[in-house]
């Protein structure tokens, strides 16, 4: 179910900021001063005709700027960027790329998740909550050949929309694996349906959405890596046909050809469904 119970903004930010401080190297992309001049006058401009056409007061200028600081101090940089703003560089990045669409990352990636054969059950608790699904399918390449051995890493929110190490009392890598396909590219996972995800409501960001009038739901999606030696890695989420919030994702990451749409099979206590992936040659 997709109750009110949330994992609050300081445990998720804080991990989130974290882990992301860990896993990219922020310096690189300070080395050329003519793109920085470019991007960052480009940025101030934008905010200096917003600033003149609607007539910005002195108070929504501080307003803006303790909200900034609290954005900071909630570890809620990552969340707000990932929500509001990769989007569109997702949008750029697959421009030039054929083969299975992509989707934005997210906040909640964990690199090195425990490994597991071809045909798999994601890392979950004894009864874990949620109808069991069989997610399965082949990774091929943009030239049609199967990809032996490809990896489909994967990681989900469980059924109250939590995701491990992001909130409190999850085990570590709860709903998280690296499946490696088998010699025809084909993998079969054994996971559960997540539910709907709801952005933490206490922080900054969740101070935002109800300053703004909007909803703090993302719909019920599985994050995806699958990459294979030689070719493209492709990030991506899947949705679910006719589920809450697809039409009106806060992130804006839903795309017509990442939808699911699972049968109930043999005894009708779980559902399957089957996607493949074509990836584009690095
Ligand atoms: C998520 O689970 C997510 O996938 C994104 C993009 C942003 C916030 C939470
Ligand atoms: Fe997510």
């Amino acid at each position: 179910d997709t109750t009110t119970e949330q994992a609050g903004a300081a445990a998720s930010g804080a991990a989130a900021t974290e882990r992301f401080r860990s896993r990219i190297a922020s310096a690189a992309a300070g080395s050329d001063a003519e793109r920085v001049d470019t991007l960052v006058t480009a940025l101030l401009t934008a905010t200096h005709d917003i600033i003149r056409r609607h007539k910005v007061t002195y108070e929504e200028y501080n307003a803006l700027k303790a909200w900034l600081i609290q954005v900071g101090e909630d570890g809620e940089w990552p969340l707000f960027l990932d929500v509001w703003v990769e989007h569109v560089v997702e949008e750029v990045a697959g421009e030039s790329r054929e083969g299975s669409k992509g989707t934005i990352e997210g906040p909640y990636y964990v690199p090195d998740a425990p490994a597991l054969p071809a045909e798999a059950t994601l890392p979950m608790r004894e009864n874990e909550a949620g109808i069991p699904l069989l997610f399965q399918g082949q990774v091929r390449s943009v030239d049609d050949g199967p990809l032996p051995a490809a990896k489909v890493e994967m990681w989900q929110a469980d059924d109250d929309g939590f995701y491990s190490q992001f909130a409190p009392d999850l085990p570590e890598w709860n709903l998280r694996g690296t499946v490696i396909a088998d010699g025809t590219g084909h993998f079969k996972i054994y996971t559960i349906q997540p539910a709907p995800y709801q952005i933490p409501t206490d922080g900054a960001c969740g101070s935002l959405v109800s300053a703004a009038g909007w909803h703090p739901w993302r719909p019920a999606h599985l994050h995806l890596k699958v990459s294979a030696p030689g070719y493209q890695l492709v990030t991506t989420q899947l949705y679910f046909t006719g589920g809450a919030y697809v039409d009106d994702d806060i992130a804006s990451a839903v795309k017509p050809e990442l939808m699911l749409d699972p049968t109930p099979t043999g005894d009708g206590e779980h559902h399957e469904v089957t996607y493949d992936f074509v990836l584009d040659r690095a």
